[in-house]
């Protein structure tokens, strides 16, 4: 990361009127929750008894071995504890200053909220809502339900409670993606920050996006490198940190 990079990228933001943010899992690192394709993600390990992630997080497996499923989410996607970190406070501020109007994340960790963003387009979910699949779909909170027992079931009709998160085999939520869509259509600057790019059709966002700032920061190369006009290989929160001092001090 040079300072000439940083230089640019606060100058577009600082310039921006509907920067919009799009990120995932790189996102929430730095807040101590693992992602799924670097070195140390879920992907590196298998499940238990030698079963994929991607099948640990499916909907074949909600319904078919839900007690497999609910040690396997709640051992490695719930994370009451996680607390924001830079890049969920910096855009928090950038929002707050009229410089960023949406955050749309893949991430189902609710950390954006928690920082104080106030729209984030959640296109995965979030683990904080769930609701029990009986005829009255009651909703529950992340601390309202228990952790025992492993399958949790609606105190009022006793159906299973289910994680508001979109999973392997599910669609997405149709309101949440034209939002999302919208919003990538009239940015002026399109932040795109700690995802691999890997996970359709969310990655397929970008190709909505028509302006001429492009910026991806990643750890790790992506596909849309080569269509980006500013690359910027480096944490996310700390290029946040960094951005955010220079427009805010
Ligand atoms: P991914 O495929 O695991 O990619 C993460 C990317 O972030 C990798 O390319 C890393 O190199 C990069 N990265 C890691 N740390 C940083 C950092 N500090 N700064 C910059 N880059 C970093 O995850 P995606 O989000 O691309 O894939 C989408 C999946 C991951 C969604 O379905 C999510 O629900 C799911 N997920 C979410 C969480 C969460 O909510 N925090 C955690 C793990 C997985």
């Amino acid at each position: 990361m040079t300072s000439r990079d940083i230089d640019t990228l606060t100058s577009w933001l600082d310039d921006a009127r509907a920067a919009v943010f799009f990120g995932g899992a790189g996102v929430s690192t730095a807040s101590g929750i693992p992602d799924f394709r670097s070195a140390a993600g879920l992907y590196a390990s298998q499940g238990p008894g030698g079963r994929a992630p991607e099948y640990l997080l499916s909907h074949d497996c909600l319904m078919d071995q839900p007690a497999e499923f609910f040690a396997f989410h709640r051992a490695n996607l719930v994370h009451p504890d996680a607390q924001p970190n830079p890049a969920h406070t910096g855009l928090a501020e950038l929002e707050a200053r009229g410089r960023l109007v949406a955050v749309v994340t893949q991430n189902i960790d609710g950390l954006h909220q928690k920082a104080g963003s106030r729209v984030v387009h959640e296109l995965h979910g979030s683990v904080e809502r769930n609701h029990c699949l009986g005829r009255g779909r009651h909703r529950f909170t992340l601390a309202q339900i228990p952790e025992e027992p492993v399958v949790p079931s609606c105190p009022q009709c006793g159906a299973m409670i289910r994680p508001d998160v979109v999973l392997y085999g599910e669609a997405l939520d149709e309101g949440v993606v034209a939002a999302s869509v919208a919003a990538v259509q009239h940015a002026d600057v399109l932040l795109v920050g700690g995802t691999s790019l890997n996970v359709y059709p969310a990655a397929g966002l970008l190709h909505y996006y028509r302006g001429g700032r492009l910026a991806v920061v990643n750890l790790s190369e992506t596909p849309m490198d080569h269509q980006a006009d500013l690359v910027i290989h480096a944490p996310i929160d700390e290029v946040l940190a960094q951005v955010c001092r220079r427009l805010f001090g």
